[in-house]
């Protein structure tokens, strides 16, 4: 099998530690370098200061790799865009023609399904774009959820996206969305939304039985945990916005569609803010990585 996991990752599994998956995509094409690249190890340190294993996923000369050494996450973003950006559909070519590819939320979860791991943490999914009704623009993160049985922990999605629709989508495919200690659904660089989640959880222990009841039903897919940025991160939700609208606005305009659109939206929003929503980016991924291996580590407790 095309599929390589670090001897520690593979222990971890093995003997049911908690293992956490983390995505490429977003150190390629949703940072800049070299924040990309310092995001993405202090992430790994987090969640190995939460008592977690830290598997960082992407392909690699046609092999899906778990676990990337340091120097491999280093080469993820100094590379950045010129690597494929890889979903479902993207996978047999560029595991066919032995090339590097940067795996979304859809490829990490199939990946880190494949290697056995429950549990991936992230800063945001993708969902149904702006216009949708018109473009047909659905992440393939949202399919992902709905067939391949990992927990995907994030901060919501992006006002990028329409997040009603998003969760009407979520809904029919019977993914659960869960709020980490909210009631609401958090847009990533705030806390709100004003939309509600499926249900509320109260700790790390009771999204922990939640997992083990859909696995122990049977239920085939992914569960969703939003959990939104820390308050001191939080940015002003009229300002991002007016920001967003500009974004779009600009890659209409520019004529970029498909999987072009979101690292587009994600830089131009980046260089509008300057350093603000990079910052609140990266924070929010620390703490999602944090709440995230808590969960794992809930999971993975050994009863006596
Ligand atoms: N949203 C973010 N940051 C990201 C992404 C989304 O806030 O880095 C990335 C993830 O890898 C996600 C992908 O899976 O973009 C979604 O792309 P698309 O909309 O083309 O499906
Ligand atoms: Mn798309």
């Amino acid at each position: 099998m095309n599929i390589r996991l670090n001897p520690e990752v593979e222990q971890g599994v093995k003997e049911g530690r908690p293992v956490v998956a983390l995505e490429s995509t977003i150190i390629s094409h949703g940072m800049p370098y070299p924040q990309n690249v310092e995001t993405a190890l202090q992430v790994e340190q987090i969640v190995r200061e939460h008592g977690g294993i830290p598997a960082t996923i992407g392909i690699i000369d046609g092999v899906g790799v778990i676990g990337m050494t340091k120097e491999e996450i280093e080469e993820f973003g100094k590379r950045g865009m010129s690597i494929p950006k890889v979903s479902r559909r993207d996978l047999p070519v560029i595991f066919a023609k032995k090339s590097w590819g940067a795996t979304t939320v859809a490829t990490t979860m199939i990946l880190a399904a494949m290697g056995g791991v429950e549990f991936f943490v992230t800063g945001g999914i993708g969902g149904v774009h702006r216009g949708a009704e018109l473009t047909f623009d659905v992440s393939a993160d949202l399919e992902e959820l709905a067939r391949t049985n990992v927990t995907v922990i994030c901060a919501g999605a992006k006002a990028i996206l329409d997040l009603e629709k998003t969760l009407e989508v979520l809904e029919t495919k019977g993914v659960p969305v869960l709020g980490y200690q909210t009631s609401e659904l958090p847009a990533f660089y705030t806390r709100t939304s004003g939309l509600k989640v499926d249900y509320e959880l109260k700790d790390a222990a009771e999204a922990a039985e939640v997992v083990r009841a859909k696995r122990e039903l049977g239920l085939d897919g992914g569960i969703l945990i939003t959990n939104p940025i820390p308050e001191e991160y939080s940015m002003n939700p009229d300002e991002i916005n007016a920001v967003i609208k500009d974004a779009i606005h600009e890659m209409d305009e520019k004529g970029i569609k498909g999987k072009e659109c979101t690292p587009f939206l994600l830089a131009r929003i980046a260089e509008i803010t300057g350093g603000e929503s990079l910052n609140s980016n990266i924070r929010l991924v620390f703490n999602n990585a944090a709440v995230g291996t808590e969960i794992a580590k809930e999971y993975f407790r050994k009863k006596v």
